[in-house]
């Protein structure tokens, strides 16, 4: 050996391993199941681990393998500490690239490696013979060592983690020689939790930072989530809204903010926060926030240095700013630069960086005027201070140039800040998709973006651009609002998981395949089982593009509610207002010309090659022509449909798809644990009953402002449907729905000033088996009581108990209660009875009595 070492660095700490341990209580564990290990990988493993060196991090890989491949319960795994000698058994050896090298001198280490990433390589070493006289026969066996050795701390971990998930899906182990070096150095979350506990388009409860004004007093699930993110390889975390609360930065609140990094620690996540830039006065006393003047910089110097006074490995701020009405440099005549530099040169000492968002535009656009974008507002207001920003700001850039819609091209900023680091801004909350109450597996989305080449330079994906190849950046990465809750799942929808899941692998290494990380993660998260590992991923793969079918195709953006909770359809809600979420649907015509030529000219924010791609209305892809053109209706495609027969087509496809995601489910049943199983069946069960809502919603829309028939026949045309406001009522009384196409013939029945109503018709086709659906609305209060009848006799009866987000009957809250396999004669009398609470009037929209295809083939 030649290198000289630090005998205290490579003290080895070791940790003799037992049998399984089994899922603890709490949180799902997501991915991180280890008591599903195949036996047989875990087989030909070794027994001991030893770390070299002695840092936290190190320290929490080693006890994670230990974990995973089963620590002794009672002893809590036994430990020795070896002074300088490797040991003498087969062992994992984990440790950093530095301390590794004189212990390995002929391993060739000092190749380069980049901090966080890691290498696992499997190393033989011959057996010694024993001292002449020695008694000690283990000597002379031939040991053999796993290694993982990282860039840094962090890559030991990371290491680690990507070893166990190879066990656990079952690869070959007994042989390794790979390294990995993630695509970017930022690879953070966001959290848009606010003080109060609540979370900002949060969809999986209260906040696991904050409640009533403080940092939760218990942070078990802080501490867990840092180790969900570490095993994806994320490294920091901003924990509050970006609509950030001014307390933050006060005195009282740093020591807060300190036990939440201090929990973040042993899992090499940085905590960063987002700040609001009125601070140095509402949080400071200050008369000015003007970033330029002398004082707010002291102001802005001087939180600093009390913040890494506190928490040494603080990673920085996010600023969103000049947005949705936050205040921001504008103010004083000053650019997001003076403002970022400002903040960013007292950080920059600490090696602290600042985010700072591109969202910026402005939400009181004249939607008279048809120059008027929205979508062109980050480029017009970034691009001109490219190469202003300090070498420690990161300008964080939405994937798209609106806001996280179903579809949008790619920001054209991306492409336009060659000379600034850039971090792509995704979002693993379903703000516009879904909120986790549809299934929408976001991966195969992020990798179109990740993809698009913006040729800026030659070839230029998106993802050489973030990682800061393209621009030869110091700085950049990638950014996802994830906002998970106090929910047992994390995300709410245990199949959302996969999104966070694929994010981080993306950020890691974004040329994986949208499968391979469905597949990856299904493993992981099901087990092995053959039919499982078929089933879910066919699930997954197709269902953005499923969503996208029922909600906003052809580049329309998701056709929701856009100054509501943006979840259910609000199809006009976009339009004649300042928001510039705008389709222009009209009688003859939708879409929004943003062309060079004649329209907003958005499309010239891109380069030539791009340009080209979506000036022209035939090169267009269909998927983002009415994103790019104001078309006639009966525009055709590519495909050779109208544009009108394709909503028609596009959403009734969607919907049934949804249909087929409870079936595919169901097959699974016996195959996933119960609670796992029956929580993603009652969601896949909601979704395709809320696929409906949204197809009717759409089709009968445009049906009425077009006046062009759907060529099959289907839209208005409902043979199975009856109307609630058709029957005969007791008590119920009809209501107008608004938006109209939220509820079947715009209608539906309430009951207001009784405490029971009742709806009941005659049923008058054939005697058989039919399924019967209850088309109902369950608003945000109340628990309002249905009780389904049939001559009498009670078949069903159920509480508008969910939590859907609005007040009102409309699209957020229709819903629907199915009842599969009912017999029924010629005559029979249908009655629904519901009961109010709460202020919730038991609304009811239709029912769909349907003829059950199995049980009548059955009996056939
Ligand atoms: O998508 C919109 C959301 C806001 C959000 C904003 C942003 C935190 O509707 O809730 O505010 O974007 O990204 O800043």
């Amino acid at each position: 050996m030649t290198r000289h070492f630090d005998r205290t660095a490579v003290a080895f700490c070791c940790l003799l391993l037992g049998p399984l341990v089994h899922a603890q209580a709490g949180a799902d564990e997501a991915w991180l199941r280890y008591q599903s290990l195949p036996t047989q990988a875990v087989a030909g493993l070794p027994h001991l681990i030893a770390t070299v060196g002695r840092g936290e991090v190190l320290r929490t890989a080693a006890n994670e393998l230990a974990r995973a491949l089963g620590q002794p319960a009672t002893s809590g795994g036994a430990r020795a500490t070896l002074p300088d000698a490797l040991p003498d058994q087969d062992a994992f050896v984990l440790g950093t690239l530095k301390d590794f090298e004189p212990l390995f001198p002929k391993l060739g280490t000092r190749r380069s490696m980049v901090g966080d990433g890691f290498w696992l390589k499997t190393v033989n070493r011959a057996g010694r013979r024993p001292l002449a006289g020695s008694i000690d026969s283990a000597l002379r066996r031939p040991r053999k060592y796993w290694l993982v050795i990282g860039g840094d701390e962090r890559g030991v971990l990371y290491g680690t983690f990507a070893l166990l998930a190879r066990i656990a899906q079952g690869e070959d182990v007994s042989t390794l020689d790979d390294r990995e070096t993630p695509s970017a150095p930022i690879r953070w979350v966001n959290q848009w939790d606010n003080l109060d506990g609540s979370i900002e388009r949060g969809y999986a409860g209260r906040s696991i930072f904050f409640d009533n004004g403080s940092v939760e007093s218990d942070l078990t699930r802080a501490k867990e989530y840092a180790r969900l993110l570490a095993s994806i390889g994320i490294n920091g975390c901003a924990i509050n809204n970006v609509n950030a609360d001014p307390r933050l930065l006060g005195p009282d609140f740093l020591p807060q903010l300190a036990r939440v990094a201090e929990a973040f620690r042993p899992w090499g996540v940085r905590l960063a926060i987002s700040v609001d830039l009125s601070s140095p006065m509402s949080a400071g006393g200050l008369k000015t926030f003007d970033p330029l003047d002398p004082q707010v910089k002291a102001w802005w110097q001087n939180t600093v240095d009390r913040i890494y006074q506190q928490i040494p490995d603080f990673a920085g701020f996010v600023i969103k700013a000049d947005s949705e009405g936050r205040s921001g440099p504008s103010k004083y005549g000053r650019t997001a630069a003076d403002a970022a530099n400002v903040i960013a040169r007292a950080l920059a000492p600490h090696h602290g960086v600042m985010l700072y968002r591109a969202f910026v535009y402005n939400h009181h656009l004249d939607w008279r005027d048809p120059k008027a974008d929205r979508a062109k507002a980050a480029f017009d207001y970034f691009h001109p201070l490219d190469g202003k920003f300090l070498d420690n700001v990161v300008v964080q850039i939405k994937h798209g140039p609106i806001d996280f819609q179903v579809r949008e091209p790619v920001s054209p900023l991306l492409g336009a800040m060659a000379h600034t680091n850039q971090a792509i801004e995704l979002q693993v909350t379903q703000e516009y998709t879904g909120q986790q109450r549809h299934l929408v597996y976001l991966v195969p989305m992020w990798k179109e973006v990740l993809d698009f080449d913006l040729h800026v330079d030659g070839i230029t994906p998106v993802k050489r651009v973030v990682s800061g190849q393209v621009g030869k950046r110091p700085l950049g990465g990638y950014v996802a609002v994830v906002n998970v809750g106090l929910d047992r799942y994390w995300l709410g929808h245990p199949l959302a998981m996969a999104n966070l899941y694929g994010y981080g692998r993306l950020a890691w290494n974004p040329d994986l395949s949208g499968e391979q990380i469905a597949q990856e993660w299904t493993r992981l998260t099901f087990g092995n089982d053959r039919k499982v590992l078929a089933t879910i991923p066919r699930m997954l793969l197709p269902s953005w593009r499923m969503y996208e079918n029922y909600t906003g195709p052809l580049g329309l953006q998701t056709l929701t509610d856009i100054t509501g909770p943006h979840y259910g359809p609000g199809i006009e809600s976009s339009e004649n207002n300042g928001w510039g979420q705008w389709h222009r649907a009209d009688p003859k015509g939708v879409g929004m010309d943003r062309t060079v030529a004649t329209g907003t000219g958005f499309i010239g924010q891109y380069s030539p090659q791009v340009q080209k791609k979506y000036e022209s209305v035939d090169a267009c892809p269909d998927d983002l022509l009415l994103f790019m053109h104001h078309v006639p209706y009966t525009f055709v495609l590519d495909s050779g449909k109208t544009v009108i027969q394709h909503l028609y087509d596009a959403h009734y496809a969607g919907a049934e798809q949804a249909a087929t995601l409870v079936e595919e489910w169901k097959s699974l049943d016996g195959l996933i644990d119960r609670a796992r199983y029956a929580e993603v069946l009652r969601r896949q069960e909601y979704q395709a009953g809320h696929a409906i809502v949204w197809r009717d919603a759409v089709v009968n829309w445009f049906h009425q402002e077009s006046g062009i028939p759907d060529a099959q026949g289907r839209v208005g045309f409902h043979p199975h449907r009856v109307e609630a406001e058709d029957m005969q009522l007791s008590g119920y009384t009809p209501v107008e729905v608004t938006p109209w196409e939220t509820a079947s013939g715009g209608k539906a029945i309430a009951c207001t000033g009784q405490s029971l109503c009742s709806a009941t018709f005659k049923f008058d086709r054939p005697s058989g088996t039919y399924d019967i659906a209850v088309q109902y609305f369950d608003l945000n209060h109340g628990e309002s009581r249905f009780d389904l009848f049939v001559d009498d006799r009670r078949i069903d009866s159920w509480a508008a108990d969910d939590h859907l987000p609005s007040d009102k009957m409309n699209g957020h809250t229709s819903t629907r209660r199915t009842v599969s396999g009912v017999r029924l004669r010629a005559g029979d009398v249908l009655k629904i009875t519901g009961h109010p609470d709460g202020g919730e009037p038991a609304p009811l929209d239709y029912l769909e009595i349907v003829p059950d295809v199995a049980a009548s083939h059955f009996s056939n």
